[in-house]
């Protein structure tokens, strides 16, 4: 049957994800701002895509750069004020895109003055607004924590309170504790925020950490992960089945759908939410909710990064996340972002350009991560350079994120464009010929690539908003068909470095290594879009 709904601006379009710290710096302290990126959305706009989102802007002490939030409703004086976000989001606007945040549920920073008063008394009344428990002392009168549980960055996720007596809890650092929303008052503060946002003019928010805000009551404790081992990180020790994925925190997941939902219902006035969501697809399809009680749009799919690059892999992993889906379920698709590592460290250039060519002809929205258009690889960070504190809560496990939150490298200028000062994490050491002006010159660069991907895309609806069916292919090779109306587009990724005998058939669109593909081959790190 032929679908004639419309569909919405999110399903068609591509999300671009901005790092503000690391876009471009406007007023010479090495970091990025609001008003660096507003000069930079001339780049933002000729790639093509269709949203920004931005990771969080609102006032921190930045222990977590910026996932400790002090302040829900204003802006991090580092990056500017509301009166820059004002500019910056009618820019936006006028520029025909739209824009998300960043909103931080589960946890606030400890200086937020809503923790400052939770923590003076027991009998303030905030002291639920956060997650405070007495200590289960043992035989010999030692105190504990209260259960097993263990921070995502390592260590309990609980912190002892001398002046209270009490332990908070905390699933990232100790600076980060959890908000209580079981708590009615926090609940309606916190959907105050959301509104405060959406009043401004916000096309939507990426929700951070969705699946982590509600606990099972009682706190039990964690069961042990019994396939733990050394060399993973010490969250993995315990399976999380009472500190997160709770049915109360679907129950809220439905309740930001409604409210986002009241601000605009046509096709491309919807308010979109997305969720960070870690899970595996059977837990992962329910953040969509029912036709009835829906709750996120996107419920963000990690599988690209998560799943080894291999064709057999990927292929079955596609097909598992297609049928995983509810029927009014949308898909999408993430190569990169300001946590993994980055896709071209990962898998090298020549394969980065078949994963962009990947990302975006699957069905589904795709978020593209900042830098990797211009296929940043491995940076170096030096030991006394090293910025992020998941790396220093586990030092031996190489899991530190700074590698992939480096500033986009603008030109061949001194500290590459991005700043007048030293940046404050390093450029990637190819900056003076891996920038955004040289690739823009350079027909074969990673950018040029991207572009004209986002520019078949546009012109496509095979691809924004097709059909797909996989196909059968020589061992190396993913392929697909996507179809809309008459067009039927064929993809062919050899996700290998070597040629691949291949009888295809059609009229070749794009290639990845940029010149003709030659009939009965698919060439080593060769993508291909034929028509
Ligand atoms: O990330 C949540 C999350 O799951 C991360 O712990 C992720 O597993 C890890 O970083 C991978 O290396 C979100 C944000 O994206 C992250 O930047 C924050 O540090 C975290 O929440 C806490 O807010």
């Amino acid at each position: 049957m032929t679908q004639h709904k419309e569909h919405p601006w999110w399903q068609r379009g591509v999300i671009y994800q901005i790092y503000p710290r690391s876009f471009q710096d406007s007023n010479g302290d090495g970091v990025g701002d609001l008003a660096g990126i507003e000069r930079r959305l001339d780049h933002v706009a000729s790639l093509g895509v269709d949203a920004i989102w931005l990771s969080p802007i609102f006032p921190s002490p930045m222990d977590d750069f910026g996932y400790d939030v002090a302040d829900y409703c204003g802006v991090e004086p580092l990056f500017g004020d509301l009166a820059a976000f004002d500019r910056l989001l009618a820019a936006v606007h006028a520029r025909g895109l739209k824009l998300l945040l960043d909103f931080v549920p589960n946890h606030s920073s400890d200086r937020h003055p809503w923790f400052l008063e939770s923590r003076s008394s027991r009998d303030n009344p905030k002291r639920d607004w956060y997650i405070w428990r007495d200590p289960a002392p043992d035989a010999n009168g030692e105190r504990h924590p209260p259960n097993n549980w263990i921070s995502d960055f390592g260590g309990s996720a609980w912190e002892w309170d001398e002046a209270t007596g009490q332990y908070y809890l905390h699933a990232f650092l100790p600076s980060q504790p959890d908000l209580n929303w079981r708590n009615p008052e926090l609940k309606r503060a916190m959907m105050d925020v959301l509104r405060f946002w959406l009043d401004r003019g916000m096309d939507g928010f990426r929700i951070d950490v969705l699946w982590h805000i509600v606990k099972a009551e009682g706190l039990p404790d964690n069961p042990l992960n019994p396939e733990w081992t050394p060399d993973r990180t010490q969250r993995d020790q315990l399976i999380q089945l009472h500190s997160t994925d709770q049915p109360e925190a679907h129950a809220i997941s439905a309740e930001f759908r409604q409210l986002a939902d009241r601000y605009g219902v046509q096709p491309n006035d919807q308010r979109v939410l997305i969720g960070e969501i870690f899970l595996p697809n059977e837990r992962h399809a329910r953040w969509y909710g029912t036709p009835d009680a829906p709750q996120v749009h996107l419920p963000f799919n990690f599988q690209l990064i998560e799943n080894e690059w291999n064709a057999t892999r990927l292929q079955t992993m596609i097909a598992e996340y297609e049928a995983s889906l509810p029927p009014h379920g949308w898909p999408n698709w993430v190569i990169g972002s300001h946590d993994a590592p980055r896709i071209a460290a990962r898998i090298g250039e020549a394969q980065a350009r078949v994963a962009m060519m990947l990302l975006l002809t699957l069905r589904g929205t795709p978020t593209l991560y900042q830098g990797d258009e211009l296929a940043i690889g491995e940076v170096p960070i030096p030991p006394d350079r090293i910025r992020d504190p998941q790396h220093f809560r586990q030092p031996t496990l190489n899991i530190g994120r700074d590698r992939s939150r480096t500033p986009i490298p603008w030109d061949a200028s001194p500290h590459a464009g991005f700043s007048t000062a030293e940046p404050w994490l390093p450029l990637n050491p190819d900056w003076p010929t891996r920038n955004v002006a040289a690739q823009e010159s350079d027909p074969a660069s990673m950018r040029t690539l991207t572009r004209a991907l986002l520019q078949l895309r546009r012109q496509e609806p095979a691809l924004s908003i097709g059909a797909m069916e996989l196909l059968d292919a020589p061992e190396g090779v993913l392929a697909y068909h996507r179809h809309a109306g008459e067009q039927r587009l064929t993809i062919w990724l050899n996700l290998t470095s070597t040629d691949i005998p291949l009888d295809w058939k059609g009229t070749p669109l794009l290639s990845t290594l940029g010149s003709e593909p030659q009939p009965g081959v698919l060439r080593a790190d060769e993508g291909l879009i034929l028509a």
